[in-house]
């Protein structure tokens, strides 16, 4: 399977400007190509991560990836997919997001993938130049019509975001022309300004070949916004999100979709994905796929190391096996959830769990404890007599009350 088979098998062609152009294109050898994101906050959310990959994806084959971080379009708020206008952000914002955003990149994607910021020359262009160099180029008959002007009429819409469209058209053409740069890819919203930028090349090089191909919406089968989980987006910043959590969301991950996302954050086989498919219809119980997914994204994200750690506390919190956990484990499996402050003296049984909420009443103490359902540290206990020194496993910092298979309540002993 060449690149553009392998993308379209994945789902991740939406429109595309040129196909048999740039099937010739890509048979031809090499071929830069670029994406671009805006510095409007501290890290990306796996939103972001479905045109990045598709970029690696690239490289893999052979080709040149340009990522591009729009300290200059940060500073001004693509109007595309927004409802309102966007509150301007200070310069010092957009400095500081745009570092942490090519730390996380060159992390992510290796030091081998280059980065470019349009601030660096969209900054010198004056407004005169604008003008006269660009904007007559621009039909404002034909901005007013793309869908991310159109759909904001009625509300309004800033001269600032009407202008957006034009700066990103600009750096397609001075990324054509100082880097050689054919190719433009980027999420269903940025069809408009993909095709602004293939135009304005067109009008100053009239033999160019240049194409543009968007990425579909992602859309769960539940019909709920991909990417985020009850506690907001899922980031890939591991301080926002830890890799337990981030590998948590991908397990959750609905047996309707597991081949979509296998498909589209994976670097799996075709093989291998229609292999996990197939497990999901057969045997969906495993939740191979999910395991699998799980896997692959948090070990592209966070690397191996923590892929391996997510995927071991998950699998004895969920075995009940907790006593195998490290201190620091317990506190990053549990980190987001809700816990409660006990001291450090023993205590009866009963009354640890009426206290940190888990019984709502002695007697349910009581019987939860005789039917065998109550285990602490991974223990069960069956005796409401029992004692619980709170000091006694995770280096005294934690007592873990499990309730039923699912049902877990951190506590934490005061230090
Ligand atoms: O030359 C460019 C300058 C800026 C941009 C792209 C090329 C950024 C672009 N206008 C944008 O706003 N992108 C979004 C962002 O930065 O959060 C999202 C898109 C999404 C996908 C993702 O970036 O909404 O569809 O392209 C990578």
């Amino acid at each position: 399977m060449d690149i553009l088979e392998d993308l379209q098998w994945r789902g991740l062609i939406n429109q595309e400007t040129d196909h048999e152009g740039l099937k010739e294109a890509l048979e031809r050898g090499k071929l830069t190509l670029y994406c671009g994101t805006d510095p409007t906050g501290p890290s990306l959310h796996i939103g972001h991560l479905i045109p990045f990959i598709a970029l690696k994806r690239f490289q893999l084959q052979g080709y040149h990836p340009i990522i591009l971080i729009g300290g200059a379009t940060g500073a001004i708020g693509d109007p595309s997919g927004r409802k309102a206008e966007r509150t301007l952000q200070t310069m010092e914002q957009v400095e500081a997001n745009k570092k942490s955003l090519k730390e996380q990149m060159s992390k992510i994607f290796g030091p081998e993938f280059k980065i470019v910021d349009n601030y660096s020359w969209l900054s010198k262009i004056s407004l005169l130049d604008m003008l006269r160099d660009f904007g007559k180029n621009f039909s404002v008959n034909a901005m007013l019509s793309k869908e991310s002007v159109a759909s904001r009429i009625e509300g309004g819409i800033s001269f600032t975001e009407f202008s957006y469209q034009i700066l990103q058209a600009i750096d397609f053409l001075h990324l054509f022309e100082e880097e050689d740069v054919t190719l433009q890819i980027g999420g269903a919203d940025q069809w408009g300004n993909l095709t602004d930028g293939i135009d304005l090349i067109r009008h100053k090089h009239s033999k160019a070949e240049v194409f543009g191909f968007t990425i579909p919406l992602l859309l769960k089968a539940d019909g709920t916004k991909f990417g985020k989980s009850s506690g907001g987006a899922v980031w890939l910043d591991p301080k926002m999100t830890s890799p337990y959590d981030f590998y948590q969301f991908w397990i959750n991950t609905d047996d309707r979709d597991t081949d979509k996302y296998l498909k589209y954050f994976t670097f799996l086989s075709k093989e291998r994905i229609e292999e996990l498919d197939r497990d999901t219809r057969e045997r969906p119980n495993l939740r191979l796929a999910q395991k699998a997914l799980a896997y692959e994204v948090t070990s592209f994200v966070h690397g191996k190391a923590e892929a391996d750690r997510a995927e071991k506390i998950s699998s004895l919190l969920f075995k009940g096996d907790i006593s195998l956990l490290s201190a620091d484990e317990i506190e990053e499996a549990f980190g987001s959830a809700p816990s409660v402050a006990i001291g450090r003296e023993p205590v009866n049984l009963v009354d640890l769990l009426v206290e940190t909420g888990v019984e709502k009443s002695r007697r349910q103490a009581r019987e939860d404890i005789s039917s065998r359902a109550v285990s602490v540290n991974g223990k069960v206990l069956d005796s409401p007599d029992a004692a619980v020194d709170p000091t006694s496993d995770f280096d005294g910092r934690f007592v873990v009350i499990r309730k039923g298979k699912k049902n877990y309540t951190l506590a934490r002993v005061s230090q």
